[in-house]
């Protein structure tokens, strides 16, 4: 009889990490509050849209194998050899603290149908900390087991991006922190069952630290290119090709600097991080990284308004036509997209703002056109949020005679400046106005 997994939570995260220990032989059964969610997946059908090559189909063919359901009844955690939590932990930043709700619910759920030997993993990111302070003592209370001895606890931090879910959580290597060292060697041996790549093992904390760092790191990575971006501006040059050529330079790797910071990760990581030593230490770089990420949707706005003011047409009345919803290309995710403060100043300004996304369905209670003819037909100026492979194929003698006026601002660097102004486009890139 292959042995029980739980996993709770089916998200970006929890249905690859399904999927996988579906197909490693494992029974698999996703937890999920949303009826809506487990009964597409017990018809076989992936509630995750964009590009997720494969993760469909898989996700079918295990489910009509009967190694892959859905459920909302934590009962199902009781004899499972594993539990993975994968729920959403983000940062509540009114409050200044991560809004634990979710782990903590489900926390208590599994506490109380928590069996002797279970291995629990936390695969949320987590600030560091958290399995210690949060994590453990809801799970001993509830279940009167002792943890690193009645069952086993840690996180395994998840790699997954969208576009990637499932090649990520395969291939990638992972960090597998264990609560005592017996913890750590189960899920060693757990994890071996799916990821292909190389697993360190450490100890909780040291993963909590490594998983909000390496996000930390990026955000300020791509923060230090929007900055570079902005003195670009300044002078007059192209960053893309500054960014280009410093990138020739040995040891460098200078990101790319666009509309803005998205996804479930980056905005969040470095709060987290930063929060495990609130009254100990006081970061500094994380979070003016923050606020420069974060400056990005409006600059981009600010280009709007300044490029039809040189064409002496007020924003109050213009057409606008944002292309991209998701945060990031090729994806139909919108958590934290830029494109949601860029609507909300450009509709504040008065601007007649439609939108498109080839993946996205539905944004802010409203449906999404699919439709690029009909969202450019008549419009004063075509805003690139995200950079979706389909926007680089658009021709631009069509853009010129589908829109009223002709200008474009490029928020992810789609389109080549020189062939635009050929073509007669007025053209301003973040970066290379
Ligand atoms: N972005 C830039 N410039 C860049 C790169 C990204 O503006 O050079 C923007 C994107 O448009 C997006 C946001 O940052 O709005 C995040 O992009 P991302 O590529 O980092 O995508 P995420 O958030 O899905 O990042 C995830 C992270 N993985 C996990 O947290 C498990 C990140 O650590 C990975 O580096 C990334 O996937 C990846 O490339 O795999």
């Amino acid at each position: 009889m292959p042995k029980k997994i739980v996993v709770v939570g089916m998200g970006y995260v929890g249905i690859p990490v399904a999927v996988a220990f579906s197909m490693a032989g494992f029974n698999v059964i996703g937890i999920n509050r949303s009826r809506k969610k487990v009964d597409q997946i017990n018809k076989g059908i992936s509630p995750i849209g964009g590009r997720e090559p494969s993760l469909a189909p898989l996700l079918k063919k295990m489910v009509k194998a009967r190694r892959l359901r859905a459920s909302q009844d934590f009962k199902e955690c009781v004899g499972a050899q594993a539990i993975i939590v994968a729920v959403q932990t983000p940062f509540n930043e009114e409050e200044e603290r991560p809004d634990y709700s979710s782990l903590e619910s489900a926390m208590n759920d599994i506490g109380a149908n928590l069996s002797q030997g279970t291995i629990v993993v936390v695969e949320s990111t987590i600030s560091p900390g958290t399995i210690e302070g949060v994590v453990k003592p809801i799970l001993e209370s509830k279940s009167g087991l002792v943890a690193g001895e009645g069952f086993y606890l840690g996180t395994c931090p998840e790699r997954v991006r969208p576009g990637r879910l499932l090649k990520n959580l395969i291939e990638l290597d992972r960090v597998v922190g264990g609560y005592g060292e017996k913890s750590t060697k189960k899920m060693l041996s757990l994890y071996r069952f799916i990821v292909k790549g190389n697993l360190y093992g450490v100890d909780c904390l040291t993963a909590e630290v490594v998983k909000t760092v390496e996000n930390a790191y990026r955000d300020a990575q791509i923060a230090f290119a929007n900055e570079v971006a902005m003195i670009c501006e300044a002078l007059g040059v192209d960053v893309y090709k500054v960014r280009e050529l410093v990138n020739k330079s040995p040891y460098r790797n200078m990101h790319m600097p666009g509309a803005g910071v998205g996804g479930h990760c980056l905005p969040k990581d470095s709060l987290l991080l930063a929060y495990s030593v609130a009254g100990k230490y006081k970061p500094m770089m994380l979070k003016v990284a923050r606020d420069i990420n974060d400056t990005m949707p409006l600059h981009l706005v600010n280009l709007v308004e300044s490029s039809l003011s040189e064409i002496k047409m007020p924003i109050r009345g213009a057409r606008i036509a944002i292309l991209g919803l998701a945060y990031v290309g090729n994806s139909d995710d919108t958590r934290n997209t830029p494109a949601g403060p860029i609507l909300k100043e450009l509709e504040k300004m008065g601007a007649e703002v439609r939108v498109q996304d080839p993946y996205v369905k539905m944004f802010q209670g409203k449906k999404v056109s699919r439709r690029l003819r009909e969202v450019l037909k008549g419009a004063d100026c075509l805003v690139i949020v995200t950079d979706h492979d389909s926007y680089r194929k658009i021709g631009l003698k069509s853009i010129k005679n589908l829109m009223r006026t002709p200008i474009i601002i490029d928020g992810r660097n789609i389109f080549k400046k020189e062939r635009c102004l050929r073509e007669g486009l007025i053209y301003h890139g973040i970066g290379n106005l």
